[in-house]
């Protein structure tokens, strides 16, 4: 099984849920920076500060404050991990390309959950998170839109791209990741 991932997709696409299974059956490293982000927002950190609006705005929190945090991690723990929600546009995955080679390390796999919008929304508000209503959910696929989908391309020229079809329950979507991550 590949031990470096990442896992890209528009909000709602069930990242977190599916990253969190598998790095647990594979004892991964699950590296999500929007829950980190929470944690420090509710630790009410100067940090946590800087990214609560940003994040309630359905906005991105800068790259630096992201990248300190990604970089943190990364340089701390040896083995396996599993990327979810970074990097979410260009200057990211620039510079987690830059870090990676620091640490003479390669993602060695990309997953990209596809979904229709209208089946996004309606998991988002199902969810009901403070950044769940619908007008930041639409802004959000439009961040993700502008920012993020354009890093399909930057790692389908790199030949690491699976697309993974995200509709169907919980289970069956593990299913598919897991056929896939194989070596
Ligand atoms: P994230 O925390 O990354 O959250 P997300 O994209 O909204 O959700 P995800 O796709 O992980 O969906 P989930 O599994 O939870 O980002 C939140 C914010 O943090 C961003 O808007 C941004 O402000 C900030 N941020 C994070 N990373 C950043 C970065 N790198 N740079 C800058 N800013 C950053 O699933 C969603 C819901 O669907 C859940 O309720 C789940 O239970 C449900 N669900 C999952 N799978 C399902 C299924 N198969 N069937 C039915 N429901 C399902």
């Amino acid at each position: 099984m590949k031990q470096r991932l990442l896992f890209l997709g528009p909000p709602g696409a069930g990242k977190g849920t599916q990253a969190q299974l598998l790095a647990a059956r594979e004892g991964l490293l699950h590296l999500s920076t929007g829950d980190l982000l929470r944690a420090e927002v509710q630790a009410g950190s100067p940090l946590g500060q800087e990214a609560q609006a940003v994040m309630a705005r359905g906005e991105l929190v800068s790259d630096a404050l992201v990248l300190a945090i990604v970089r943190g991690r990364l340089e701390q723990h040896q083995g396996g991990w599993l990327l979810d929600g970074f990097p979410r546009n260009l200057p990211q995955a620039e510079a987690l390309d830059a870090l990676l080679a620091e640490l003479d390390q390669r993602i060695e796999q990309v997953l990209l959950m596809e979904l229709d919008a209208a089946v996004l929304i309606q998991r988002l508000l199902s969810r009901g998170r403070a950044d769940d209503t619908e007008d930041v959910i639409r802004h959000r696929l439009v961040v993700y839109q502008e920012q993020t989908a354009p890093l399909i391309q930057h790692y389908e020229a790199q030949g690491l791209l699976t697309r993974i079809e995200a509709s169907g329950s919980i289970e069956t979507i593990a299913e598919r990741l897991a056929a896939v991550v194989v070596d």
